[in-house]
């Protein structure tokens, strides 16, 4: 059979190899993914740094970001850089930087919720993190009239973390991890991807 264009593809942005394959030792929280990924070993330590250089983003940018809240950030980078699963929801991206995005990724209700509770005591200055900031010293700093305020004012539900900050590379649903309907950030490569059949669902809905 052809094999589905949709299916076991890198998106063409910044960072990501021309193709998925296997790489003998990913970094940290981006380990579930060695065995098939669209992210380099470097890529994967650099998804780890603060301000690295991957995009020079500063998560720091309204205070020193506690850690439980970071390892989110740095799970949404090891997925976003290294997944070969997100070809249903690659779209075309019309900006400097990437040729392609991802677009409404459906993330299950846990991982979108658990990452919002675990940054409940943050505080950020802006909505949506891909856009509008201050890049005049080299790293975004918040731009000039905007405010520090708590993340629960910024989004006040967990829909709104994970739609508004990615300019809705995700979609928030009401899909339990492991049901096969949703995409994990987290999982347990023990038991293999859980996102290949996501990936197979989607692509097969999509025909
Ligand atoms: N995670 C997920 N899930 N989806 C993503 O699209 C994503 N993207 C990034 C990181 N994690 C992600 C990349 N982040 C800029 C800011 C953030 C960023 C990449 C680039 C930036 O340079 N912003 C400029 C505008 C650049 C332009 O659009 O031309 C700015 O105005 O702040």
């Amino acid at each position: 059979p052809a094999k589905d264009p949709l299916l076991n593809v890198c998106m063409d942005a910044k960072h990501h190899k021309t193709k998925p394959g296997p790489e003998g030792m990913l970094h940290g929280q981006c380990a579930p993914w060695k065995d098939n990924a669209c992210c380099t070993a470097n890529t994967s330590s650099e998804a780890h740094r603060d301000q690295s250089y991957l995009y020079n983003f500063n998560w720091n940018h309204c205070g020193v970001m506690p850690p439980k809240c970071k390892r989110h950030f740095i799970q949404d980078t090891c997925l976003y850089e290294c997944s070969p699963n997100l070809g249903p929801w690659i779209d075309q991206a019309d900006s400097s930087w990437r040729r392609e995005r991802i677009l409404h990724v459906p993330l299950c209700k846990e991982d979108c919720e658990e990452w919002w509770e675990d940054c409940k005591d943050y505080v950020t200055c802006k909505e949506n993190w891909h856009k509008g900031w201050n890049w005049a010293t080299g790293t975004n700093r918040c731009p000039w009239g905007s405010m520090c305020r708590p993340f629960t004012q910024v989004f006040p539900r967990p829909k709104d973390l994970c739609e508004k900050i990615w300019s809705n590379s995700y979609k928030y649903t009401t899909e339990r991890r492991g049901s096969g309907r949703c995409i994990q950030l987290w999982f347990d490569p023990a038991q293999g991807n859980p996102n290949v059949v996501v990936a197979k669902y989607y692509a097969w809905k999509k025909r």
